[in-house]
């Protein structure tokens, strides 16, 4: 089975490498990393590690087979055509959101990380 994931992936953690690995006992992995510009319109910020360095990361990891750049929310369905792909696995922060892809995949959301994420080790480092 072909599995598709969506996301940032800044400041690789704990919370992206368990995401991986739950979702890895579904199939293989192609990640739909976003771009630099992508993540200013979500977070309004940019990245801390350019595309190219989260792409990098992201292709060291076992369970991901590939990477390829995700431009908008709105182009998620060609995506998932485009890579054909059987399950949309996110994390449960998303719940709900991508329900309405189960016309073309499988939608599963799986449990987050606790006490982990981007944003809380950016606030470390600037309280250090
Ligand atoms: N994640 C997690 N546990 C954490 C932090 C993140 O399981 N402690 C998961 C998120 O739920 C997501 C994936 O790791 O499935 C990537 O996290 P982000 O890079 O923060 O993803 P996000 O910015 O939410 O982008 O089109 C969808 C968006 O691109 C998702």
């Amino acid at each position: 089975m072909k599995v598709i994931t969506f996301g940032t992936f800044d400041l690789y953690h704990l919370g992206h490498v368990n995401l991986l690995k739950r979702a890895s006992l579904y199939g293989d992995i192609t990640v739909g990393l976003s771009s630099d510009e992508f993540n200013f319109e979500k977070k309004g910020r940019n990245p801390i590690y350019d595309y190219e360095m989260r792409k990098t990361i992201l292709e060291s990891n076992k369970h991901v087979v590939e990477v390829f750049k995700e431009e908008s929310m709105e182009k998620k369905r060609e995506y998932i055509l485009k890579y054909k792909a059987d399950i949309l696995i996110m994390g449960h922060d998303w719940e709900g959101r991508f329900d309405h892809f189960s016309d073309i995949c499988k939608v599963i959301y799986l449990t987050r990380t606790d006490n982990i994420s981007t944003t809380d080790i950016i606030k470390k480092i600037l309280n250090t």
